[in-house]
């Protein structure tokens, strides 16, 4: 069985000049293109809005970012415009090494957001790469990347429910840190069994 990197949205909005930089997130690039040769398998994911998307609070008049709104799936922080399909700021950063295997795209449903890279935020509709990596026969996932406490923490967590072996790298990730959410995120993925390395 095999042991997969899962690069998580390092993209240029999340990185310092971006519309939704996560504090130090362009020094997640040099550990993460050091670390790729070690895996069997590497999958990077890009973060992928259409233009007018729910989560961003322009689309909801008298909303602010990072305000709370319900969703008919549940709470959903609203964010700035950010990772706009075939924008600069959807791109992947410059220096973040491009020879990975898959690349996949989430968040493209306008009506929902999807932090995890297996799950939109409803928990249930799938993204498929639960199935591309259990036929490729990777069993072990570790995972990198942006932002700690939102996409990295919802994958890592489906990914151990899945019945992935999991491992977050956290010298290779950076947070939001929005009211508490990465002390929450690192309990969350304690409690589901993933390590954190
Ligand atoms: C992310 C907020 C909104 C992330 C994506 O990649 O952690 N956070 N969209
Ligand atoms: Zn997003």
């Amino acid at each position: 069985m095999s042991h997969a990197l899962i690069v998580i949205d390092v993209q240029n909005d999340f990185c310092p000049g971006g519309a939704l930089a996560v504090p130090g997130g362009d020094e997640v690039v040099a550990p993460i293109n050091a670390m790729m040769d070690d895996f069997d398998a590497v999958i990077l994911t890009q973060d992928w809005h259409p233009a007018g998307h729910s989560s961003f609070a322009s689309s909801h008049p008298g909303q602010e970012p990072f305000w709370v709104i319900d969703m008919p799936y549940g709470p959903q922080v609203l964010w700035p415009d950010h990772c706009v399909q075939g924008s600069e700021g959807a791109a992947f950063h410059p220096g973040l090494r491009s020879d990975g295997d898959l690349i996949l795209r989430k968040g493209f449903n306008r009506e929902i957001d999807s932090y995890s890279a297996f799950f939109e935020n409803d928990r249930s509709t799938p993204t498929g790469l639960e199935g591309y990596l259990r036929t490729r026969g990777i069993d072990r996932l570790t995972l990198v990347g942006l932002a700690t406490d939102f996409c990295v923490h919802y994958s890592a967590v489906d990914a151990a429910r899945l019945g992935f072996d999991v491992a977050v790298r956290m010298q290779a990730c950076r947070a939001i840190d929005l009211d508490g959410s990465l002390a929450a995120a690192v309990e969350a993925m304690k409690t589901a069994g993933v390590s954190l390395e």
